[in-house]
C-alpha cells in the first residue's frame, strides 16, 4: 500500500554513525544526540562503506535530522523503516518510539507525542545485528552462520516519514482471480461517517471501476466482479491502480494505492496453475546482494537483473532466503515475474523444532512478510522456509505449523519449503508443492556431472512415487565457477563445467511431468562468509557479482527460450 496523496520526508542520504561495540549506549543517553564525526549512507549496510566496519557484529548508532513544517501540525506522524538488520530501537528528539526484531520486513512507528512541527526533528536508532541461535535466520557468530549468505548489519533499506489526517485508511487486502472477481477488505482508523470510494483505473489511466461503502466499526468490504479486466500473467503483466479514497463531510481525508492484477493461482491434479492454464516456472534463486551497498540493490541494478532474467527466457525467481525490498517486488509486479515468496527461516535445527517462543518469532515475521506482500500479483506461492535440518521427525510439526499460519492468514496461495533431505525428509506431507535443492555432481559426485544427474533423477523419481500428488518443483540447482576459469576438460569451478552441469540438468528436468519449473541456483555471485569452501563469494551465479555474463548464460538462454511458460 502506497500513497501519492500523503505528504512523505524520504531520509536517503548521510547520517550520523557510530559503533558501540560495548554496548554503553543506553546508558550514556546516546539517544539524545551521537558524538561522532562518522558518517553513513543510508539506505546500505554499513559493512562494506569502511573497510574496518566490514567484520563488526553488534551495537552502532544512527543519527538523522527532519524539518517538519508547520503546517502539518495536527496530522498524525508515522515513521517506517522497510529494512533494518537485524534490531532496532527507534528514538525521536529523546523519545523512545518503539523497536523491532527482523531484518527483512518492514515496521511502522507512531511518533505523534515526540514530533516537533515547525521545527527541526533528531532521529536516533540504535541497530544489534548480533547473531545468535534465537535469530531468524540463526547462527553464531559472521563466520558461523547456518546460512550461507554474508551477515550484513544495518539500515539497508529506505527509510521514511509519512503524515496522515487523523482519519486514514490503516490497511487494503486485496483478493482477484482472472475473471475478474474483485474483493477488498478495508480497515480505516477514524470518527464520524467515513466513506471509503474505491477505483480501478488501467494502464491508460480509464477509470474502469468505482464504488463507494460506508465504513462500520473501521471495517469496509467490497466484493465484486469488474467485467472486462485483462488478466495479468508474465506474458502480459496487466496491472490497474487499485485507489481507496477516505471521505468525510464530502471532503477526500485520505488516499492510498496499490497495483493489482487479476489473476488466479492453484494447485490440482500435480500441476501448478495460472488463470486455469498450467504453467512452467522457469528461473532462478536470487540474493540482495551487491558490492558496497552489500544488502541493498539500487534501482539501477534490479533494472539491469530483471531485463538480464528476461532475456535468459525467465519467468519466475524465488526470494531465497528471506522476504526482498518493496522496490523488488514492484518490478516482478510490473514486468510479469511468479514469485516464491520466502520466509526469514533458513537453516532451522532440531533445538529450533520444538522451541515455542523461536516458533511464535517466525511466526510472526511470517505474518509481517504476510501482510506486506499479500496484494502482490507476482508473489504466487509462499515458501515458509529454506533447508531445515528437516530429515528428523519433529521437523514436521514444525513445517505443518507454519504452513497452517500461512494458510490461516492468506488462503489463496499455495505453501512450500526447500528441501535439501528429499526422500528422508519428514516434512514434505505438510506442503502443497515439494520444493528440492539438489547438488549432486557437485557437493556429492564432485567433478562427475553424468553420475550426479544420472542419480538425481533416481531420487526425483522417487520422490514422486513416495508423493505422487504432489507437483515438484526445483528450487535449486547449480555447480561454482570462476569467471575467467576456463578448462578442457571441464573440471570443477571452471566456466565449462558450470555451463555443462545445468545443460544436463536442464535436459533431464524438462523431460519429468510432475516437474512443474526449475530455478537455477543463483542468479549471480553472492558474498559469504569466510570459509574453507568459499573464496570470498558463492560462485553458483550465472552472472559475476557485477552481473557480467558466465559461459552458462548462453546455455540457459537457449534452453529456456525453448520451453513455453504456459504447458498448454
Ligand atoms: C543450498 C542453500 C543455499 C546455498 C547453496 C550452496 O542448498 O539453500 O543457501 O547457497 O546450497 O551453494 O551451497
Amino acid at each position: 500500500m502506497f500513497s501519492r496523496f500523503r505528504p512523505k520526508i524520504v531520509l536517503e542520504g548521510y547520517w550520523k554513525f557510530k559503533l558501540d561495540p560495548n554496548k554503553k549506549g543506553e546508558e550514556e543517553g546516546w539517544f539524545n544526540g551521537l558524538r561522532t564525526g562518522d558518517l553513513i549512507y543510508v539506505p546500505s549496510s554499513w559493512n562494506e562503506q569502511r573497510p574496518q566496519w566490514d567484520q563488526y557484529m553488534g551495537v552502532a548508532w544512527y543519527e538523522n535530522e527532519f524539518f517538519v513544517p508547520k503546517e502539518y501540525d495536527g496530522m498524525r506522524v508515522w515513521l517506517t523503516f522497510e529494512g533494518v538488520s537485524y534490531k532496532a530501537k527507534v528514538w525521536l528528539n529523546g523519545e523512545f518510539l518503539g523497536e523491532h526484531e527482523g531484518a527483512f520486513t518492514q515496521f511502522k512507528l507512531n511518533a505523534d507525542k515526540a514530533v516537533k512541527f515547525g521545527d527541526y526533528n533528531k532521529l536516533i536508532v540504535e541497530v544489534d545485528n548480533t547473531l545468535t541461535k534465537k535469530n531468524v535466520p540463526p547462527g553464531e557468530g559472521m563466520n558461523n552462520t547456518y546460512f550461507d549468505f554474508f551477515h550484513y548489519g544495518g539500515i539497508f533499506r529506505p527509510v521514511y516519514v509519512e503524515f496522515t489526517n487523523p482519519d486514514y485508511i490503516e490497511d487494503l487486502t486485496v483478493i482477484t482471480d482472472h475473471k475478474g472477481l474483485l474483493k477488498v477488505d478495508i480497515t480505516v482508523v477514524g470518527e464520524g461517517r467515513l466513506i471509503v470510494k474505491l477505483t480501478l483505473v488501467d494502464d491508460e489511466g480509464r477509470e474502469v471501476y468505482s464504488k463507494s461503502v460506508e465504513v462500520k466499526k473501521g471495517k469496509a468490504t467490497i466484493d465484486d466482479h469488474v467485467s472486462g479486466v485483462k488478466p495479468w500473467s508474465p506474458e502480459e503483466p496487466n496491472l490497474y491502480t487499485l485507489r481507496a479514497s477516505l471521505i468525510k463531510d464530502n471532503e477526500v481525508k485520505d488516499m492510498v494505492e496499490e497495483n493489482i492484477g487479476f489473476r488466479s493461482v492453484a494447485v490440482r491434479n500435480g500441476r501448478l496453475y495460472l488463470n486455469d492454464r498450467p504453467i512452467f516456472l522457469k528461473g532462478v534463486g536470487r540474493h540482495e546482494d551487491f558490492p558496497v551497498t552489500g544488502k541493498y540493490l539500487p534501482g539501477a541494478v534490479l533494472i539491469r537483473d530483471f531485463y538480464l532474467m528476461k532475456e535468459l527466457g525467465m519467468n519466475s525467481f524465488r526470494t531465497s532466503h528471506y522476504p526482498y525490498s518493496n522496490a523488488h517486488l514492484d518490478l516482478a509486479d510490473k514486468l510479469g515475474f511468479l514469485v516464491i515468496l520466502e520466509s526469514p527461516m533458513v537453516g532451522a535445527r532440531e533445538e529450533h523444532f520444538t522451541d515455542r517462543e523461536y516458533i511464535e518469532k517466525v511466526k510472526r515475521m511470517i505474518e509481517e512478510m504476510i501482510k506486506q506482500h499479500k496484494n502482490r500479483p507476482s508473489v504466487i506461492m509462499y515458501s515458509v522456509a529454506n533447508e531445515p535440518r528437516s530429515n528428523v521427525e519433529t521437523a514436521y510439526d514444525f513445517i505443518k505449523e507454519l504452513c497452517d499460519h500461512v494458510k490461516k492468514l492468506d488462503p489463496t496461495r499455495p505453501v512450500t519449503f526447500a528441501s535439501m533431505f528429499h526422500t528422508e525428509d519428514k516434512a514434505l506431507e505438510a506442503v502443497d508443492v515439494i520444493s528440492l535443492n539438489i547438488y549432486l555432481g557437485w557437493y556429492k559426485y564432485p567433478g562427475e556431472i553424468d553420475e550426479g544427474v544420472r542419480e538425481a533423477e533416481r531420487i526425483l523419481d522417487k520422490v514422486h512415487e513416495m508423493y505422487p500428488d504432489k507437483p515438484i518443483l526445483i528450487t535449486e540447482f547449480g555447480a561454482g565457477a570462476v569467471s575467467g576459469f576456463h578448462h578442457d576438460p571441464p573440471v570443477m569451478w571452471s566456466e565449462e563445467y558450470q555451463a555443462e552441469f545445468i545443460r544436463k540438468y536442464i535436459e533431464m528436468l524438462k523431460r519429468k511431468e510432475y516437474i512443474i519449473g526449475m530455478h537455477i541456483w543463483n542468479f549471480a555471485d553472492f558474498r559469504t562468509p569466510q570459509s574453507a569452501r568459499r573464496v570470498i563469494l558463492n560462485r553458483k551465479g550465472l552472472f559475476t557479482r557485477t552481473r557480467q555474463p558466465k559461459l552458462a548464460v548462453k546455455i540457459v538462454k537457449e534452453e529456456f527460450n525453448k520451453i513455453p511458460t504456459f504447458l498448454e
